[in-house]
């Protein structure tokens, strides 16, 4: 007896959820009260069709002081009834997907003629709307846009008893389980699922605070030749980083090098632009018609970096490297003395400056 809606707040979901509970509970009564009256003990049959549904909710994503981010599911293994609503509260870029295959979030098209990388529609795009039945297979809650997804995505598990994994595409490793059990099996409530979440939260959150801030009292790395590796991501264990730069301020001599290094144990790729940052000369996904076709998802150059790796800045000169993905570095040799400063343009508040003497 669950319902199709559009997509409700939170607020207007608990509502929604108290109201249909009640509206049970007097269904259930007045029926209890009827069927008393003309066939004596034959209630339990009614009582037990009626059962109570609940909402679970679970963090997609989550951010800590030090600009810490966690980039993982919270509980990431949650046990539901059948009819019990999952609510996941979508913190930041994150997508919900159930399905057997793999999605790349970043594909590489032919675009008249030249290797152009687009956003995979099949991530992007949502297959199921909030606050649906979720019957089975491929499902995609899409990601979050102007007009979609803002903040919460919730699904009704009318499923039978078994596990349901889904991950995010954006995050690699980012990922989820659901298992629907028996209606006679007890499981947590959702006050203690809240609990568990906010638990599994901290426990990989707090660590990354503290690597930053040990990080912070840490001189810089500078090799014999003068070059200095900064780390780009400060991180705890797991699934949480600090969005940051390590040494965020670094001195350098003229015609010294400069190393960012993502580390490989990162949760997530980050960038090196100089601001003042264009937007307009390293854009984001851009939406994109084709003609007769799904609107696809077009990366701007930012994904291939407008500075070659290795390049020599000059005074004034921008820069932009390409997508640093865990494992990956990119190094500038600075000529010029001045002051360099550089933002991550997809992480707000990561930002540093390279002063050359
Ligand atoms: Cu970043």
């Amino acid at each position: 007896m669950w319902i199709v809606r559009t997509i409700l707040t939170y607020e207007e979901e608990k509502i929604m959820q108290y109201r249909l509970l009640k509206l049970g509970l007097i269904g259930v009564l007045a029926l209890a009260v009827f069927a008393a009256g003309i066939m004596g003990n034959g209630r339990s049959r009614a009582f037990a069709q009626d059962m109570a549904h609940n909402t679970y909710m679970v963090h997609a994503g989550g951010f800590g002081e030090a600009n810490v981010e966690i980039l993982a599911f919270a509980p990431a293994y949650l046990q539901v009834h059948r009819g019990d609503t999952v609510m996941w509260h979508v913190t930041s870029f994150h997508n919900m997907r159930f399905g057997e295959q793999e999605e790349p979030f970043i594909i590489v098209e032919d675009m008249n003629g030249t290797p152009t990388p687009i956003g995979n529609p099949n991530v992007f795009f949502p297959t199921q709307p909030s606050g649906t039945a979720y019957t089975g297979g491929d499902a995609n809650s899409g990601l979050p846009s102007e007009d979609a997804l803002k903040g919460f995505y919730s699904l009704v598990m009318d499923v039978e008893p078994g596990l349901y994994s889904y991950r995010c595409d954006v995050h690699p490793g980012m990922a989820g389980i659901i298992e629907v059990v028996a209606d006679d099996v007890a499981i947590p409530s959702p006050s203690e699922v809240d609990a568990m979440a906010a638990k599994e939260l901290d426990d990989q959150i707090n660590p990354a605070i503290l690597a930053y801030f040990a990080s912070s009292a840490t001189a810089p790395t500078q090799s014999a030749d003068g070059s200095i590796t900064i780390l780009a991501g400060i991180g705890g264990t797991g699934r949480a980083s600090s969005l940051s730069f390590a040494s965020p301020l670094v001195f350098i001599k003229a015609g010294e090098t400069v190393t960012w290094q993502v580390p490989a144990d990162s949760p997530t790729p980050h960038f090196v632009n100089s601001i003042p940052f264009d937007p307009a000369a390293v854009p984001d996904i851009i939406p994109q018609e084709n003609a007769g076709g799904p609107p696809t998802l077009l990366a701007g150059p930012g994904f291939l970096g407008t500075t070659p790796d290795g390049a020599t800045i000059s005074a004034g000169a921008a820069f932009n490297s390409i997508f640093l993905a865990p494992g990956q570095s990119f190094s500038l040799v600075f000529a010029d003395p001045g002051v360099y400063p550089y933002i991550c343009h997809v992480h707000p508040g990561m930002g540093g400056a390279v002063i050359v003497q």
